[in-house]
């Protein structure tokens, strides 16, 4: 337990103290989910939280930013370097509100945007009705193929070609499959639309290269900073240089305040460790763990979304399990074990239901588990659902999970 906190705010130090035992204790399939190192987590909690630093390195509206100049100008330079692109900016606070700059950018409300269906792969901020995104802007959606559950190319290109958007957005949550940035940078092109890639899952994928860079493609890209990219909270936007004006104003000061510099620090930190060659060997290592993961699954007699996965992460139908989605999280939850239900391509339950899960192996790779250690948290995974509503199997399932997850040391925590 953190002792300082211990004495002042019992109360948030022992929550503190039992997310850290929960972390150890767990196995995180969350995909989004990773384990910043104890560097990151250092600079994340520094003293640069008490600084305002509102404007830009060497343009700033007030005094004593020498040093939040340095760490920003670190970060941006480092990100620059290693997603070889012309321009970032490294100061929105989240994923969603790197895409509202994006957009604000380059569009003027009521324009149009032609983005991922949110039930098929999509973000909230790629036109969810319920978001700023589809409340601010015109957007028509693309999705998959019925039978492939791959993106449905020709239909991007036919309702691209009819709908005109000013701008295509491609990029997911919830799709395990390579995206082909070059395909939609043809269709943007037929239709003269700019193209942004919100590359958040698999940004650290890309700085790894374990999967090919929307860089030579796109106009803008978008990308949180905490998922596989294993960095602080937050967010960044990167683009070509004759963008960078308008999107540096469109966060500062159109849409945000004062940067988070401790973050921003953290974020400089994470770059770096991104460009080392261990960082490589973990993006590799967290694309052969999923793909050992989804074999296994599979063997196992779970339906796996599209036949399998090219990423960090896979989508299960466990309705071949006669279970929801619902029922595989707690089922699996209950053993210890972390993922959330996800809507399948074309589900017929209700996304509060869903007939699915999402998992993700960036979290368990950054513990040091291979591919061989797949086959035992499969085993796991299909024993917990066998068990579902089964209080006395799922404990026993759980103290088995916690000794198998006890062996790896958890990264910034062990
Ligand atoms: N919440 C993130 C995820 O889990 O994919 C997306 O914003």
């Amino acid at each position: 337990m953190p002792e300082l906190l211990a004495t002042q705010d019992p109360e948030v130090a022992a929550a503190i103290a039992n997310d850290v035992r929960r972390q150890t204790d767990e196995i995180n399939l969350i995909a989004s989910e990773n384990y910043a190192s104890a560097a990151v987590l250092e600079a994340t909690g520094s003293v640069l939280t008490n600084k305002y630093a509102e404007g830009y390195p060497g343009r700033r509206y007030y005094a004593g930013c020498e040093n939040a100049d340095i760490v920003e100008t670190l970060a941006i330079d480092r990100v620059k370097e290693l997603f070889d692109v012309e321009a970032a900016n490294v100061q929105p606070h989240s994923g969603s509100q790197a895409n509202m700059a994006a957009y604000f950018a380059t569009l003027t409300t009521g324009d149009r945007i032609l983005g991922m269906q949110l039930d098929q792969g999509g973000h909230l901020t790629h036109g969810s009705p319920v978001n700023f995104s589809g409340k601010l802007y015109n957007f028509a959606s693309y999705g998959v193929l019925h039978e492939e559950e791959t993106i449905d190319h020709d239909a991007v290109l036919a309702t691209a070609r009819e709908f005109k958007p000013a701008l295509i957005v491609t990029g997911a949550t919830a799709y395990p499959r390579t995206i082909d940035f070059a395909r939609f940078r043809e269709i943007a092109d037929e239709v003269d639309a700019l193209l942004m890639v919100d590359m958040a899952h698999i940004a650290g994928l890309i700085a790894g290269g374990a999967h090919p860079s929307p860089a030579p493609y796109a106009d803008i890209i978008t990308s949180t900073t905490h998922k596989t990219l294993r960095g602080p909270r937050g967010a960044m936007i990167l683009s070509r240089r004759s963008l960078a004006r308008k999107i540096n104003s469109a966060v500062f000061p159109n849409m945000q305040g004062g940067p988070m510099v401790h973050a921003i620090a953290a974020k400089a930190v994470a770059f770096g460790e991104a460009a080392t060659p261990e960082f490589r060997s973990y993006a590799a290592a967290v694309v052969a763990n999923a793909q050992a993961l989804a074999a296994a699954l599979s063997k196992g007699g779970l339906r796996i979304v599209s036949g399998g996965t090219d990423t960090h992460m896979m989508l299960v139908d466990v309705s071949t399990r006669n279970i929801t989605g619902q029922e595989a999280e707690d089922a699996l939850r209950a053993a210890g074990i972390i993922a959330n239900k996800n809507a399948i391509p074309f589900d017929p339950l209700p996304p509060r239901v869903t007939s699915g899960v999402r998992l993700g192996t960036p979290a368990l790779t950054s513990r040091g588990m291979d591919a061989g250690d797949m086959n035992a948290v499969a085993g796991f995974i299909l024993e917990a659902m066998d068990a579902a509503g089964n209080d006395g199997g799922a404990a026993s399932i759980r103290r088995r999970v916690l000794d198998f997850a006890s062996k790896f040391p958890v990264p910034g925590i062990s």
